[in-house]
């Protein structure tokens, strides 16, 4: 039997329109990824969480910095039944990308005890923490599914999105549409 588990990656105010470092549909999953909330028994959802000082704003604009209001999830994102927050980037000399490298909570370990087999992943961004996530979730030997209808991009560089997809692809991870759930 399958059980499944959604990983909703840092659907922060920073990372959508008017943040730090906007994804510039960051506003357009949130109301897809609310009903993909209905359908899952088991959500964790990832918060960049930075210190104020990190090598990671050597790379980036200062952004997500731990209880600061760019932090926070979207207004709109439906948190009531999200299970646990995990907590990522929290220190001084790391990025933090995935979601299963978060200090808090072990990703891993909770979603093997409640006996997840396969992992979804949405949020943002695409081409850095989405993909980090979905791909340690694969190393960890779930099957992995990533929606492409509720994940959205940084885009440092045009053609990153589909060179990201294309890499999760060839490492064996699904793509797929919420309707197609
Ligand atoms: C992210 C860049 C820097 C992400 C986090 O959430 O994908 N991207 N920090
Ligand atoms: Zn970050």
């Amino acid at each position: 039997m399958s059980v499944k588990g959604l990983i909703i990656v840092d659907v922060q105010k920073d990372f959508c329109p008017g943040g730090a470092l906007p994804a510039a549909e960051g506003n357009d999953i949130i109301p897809v990824i609310n009903k993909l909330i209905k359908k899952f028994d088991f959500i964790v959802a990832s918060k960049d969480w930075h210190p104020a000082e990190t090598v990671h704003f050597e790379k980036w604009p200062v952004h997500c910095v731990r209880g600061s209001n760019g932090a926070k999830f979207h207004k709109q994102l439906n948190v009531e039944n999200i299970n646990e927050v995990a907590l990522k980037g929290t220190g001084n000399t790391d990025d933090g990308y995935s979601a299963f490298e978060a200090t808090n909570i072990d990703v891993n370990y909770w979603l093997k005890k409640n006996n997840i087999t396969d992992v979804y992943v949405c949020g943002i961004a695409t081409e850095y923490c989405v993909k980090a996530t979905a791909m340690d979730a694969h190393k960890a030997g779930f099957k992995t599914y990533v929606f492409t209808d509720a994940i959205a991009a940084v885009e440092a560089k045009p053609g990153d999105t589909e060179k990201a997809l294309e890499e999760m692809s060839d490492e064996g991870i699904q793509l797929i549409t919420r309707k197609s759930l």
